[in-house]
């Protein structure tokens, strides 16, 4: 785990001066849309989904540099998702990563436009050749990550959770809910190194396997969080879901439950990485660490 957590530190470090270039400082009228963009980016974040990137391009001897531009634009999405979810049309929060959220910072017409530009910003960096040399390649990277962060995934995943406010969900639809709003960006950032190291199928199948039971691992201990941690901790407000009268994996399964379930399933993600023996040890570890975290 030490070695884990000091490759995802260098990986966040890396990730975080290339947001800081992508990302520029305006000079005109428009400055305080750029300085909104950087507030909501470059300050902290485990930047989990870009080390996710890095950990699977490192099965097929990927450059890094590309790797880490892949990574800073699905960091970009959701950065965005986090922004426009901390709205008061949404989740209505005002902490975010231990600081006040954008619309709190700037205003809610700026916060939206942060959210917007950001959004758009991560396709531009991915159609950019520094993304992968291979046109091909962009063009597939671009398609996937509309697909993971439109209807069909995140985007259609939040609305299936604002409806929930007034509805009562079982499991089944609970966890497609959550594997659309949290699964489909996660399960990109773990095939995007597949993407780029043009991959075959079997691989991409194995890590496909991986990031389905990663993302509901992810979500549960998400929820336990919620139940368990402190702001302080998490850097946001807790409680928020049991507040909200809101159906999660631990409301449903109690905390015990949902904690075993979460190692059955941090497990079983590990098992489906066997073909690339030792190289997977990373995704192999941060399976681990998803379901230990604090934070
Ligand atoms: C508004 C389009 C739109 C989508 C919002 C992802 C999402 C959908 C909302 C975020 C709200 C939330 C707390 C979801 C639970 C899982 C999640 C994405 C947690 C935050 O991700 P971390 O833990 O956060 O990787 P950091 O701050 O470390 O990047």
């Amino acid at each position: 785990m030490a070695d884990l957590q000091k490759a995802m530190a260098e990986n966040a470090r890396a990730v975080g001066e290339l947001l800081d270039r992508l990302l520029k400082v305006g000079d005109g009228r428009e400055a305080r849309l750029m300085e909104a963009m950087r507030y909501s980016s470059l300050g902290g974040g485990k930047r989990i989904r870009p080390f996710m990137v890095s950990a699977s391009a490192r099965l097929f001897a990927v450059a890094e540099s590309c790797a880490q531009h892949v990574g800073a634009a699905i960091e970009m999405v959701h950065c965005y998702s986090l922004v426009h979810d901390d709205l008061p049309a949404m989740d209505d929060d005002d902490l975010r990563r231990g600081q006040p959220t954008c619309h709190i910072r700037f205003d809610e017409a700026t916060a939206i436009l942060a959210g917007d530009a950001l959004l758009t910003r991560a396709f531009e960096v991915l159609a950019e050749p520094a993304a992968h040399p291979d046109p091909f390649v962009r063009s597939q990277l671009v398609l996937a990550l509309a697909k993971a962060a439109g209807a069909e995934g995140m985007v259609g995943g939040q609305m299936l959770d604002l409806m929930a406010e007034n509805e009562r969900l079982n499991m089944p639809e609970v966890t497609r809910l959550q594997r659309m709003k949290t699964g489909a960006l996660i399960a990109f950032s773990c095939e995007a190194g597949a993407i780029l190291g043009k991959a075959a199928e079997p691989a991409r199948h194995a890590l496909k396997a991986y990031a389905h039971d990663l993302g509901l691992a992810f979500q549960i201990a998400d929820d336990l969080l919620d139940v368990e941690g402190t702001a302080a901790e998490v850097g946001k407000k807790t409680g928020k879901d049991a507040d909200a009268g809101k159906a999660t994996f631990v409301s449903l399964l109690g905390v015990d439950r949902a904690r075993s379930q979460a190692q059955i399933l941090a497990d079983q993600a590990c098992r489906h990485l066997e073909m690339f023996d030792e190289k997977a040890d990373y995704l192999k570890e941060l399976a681990r660490f998803v379901i230990s975290r604090r934070m």
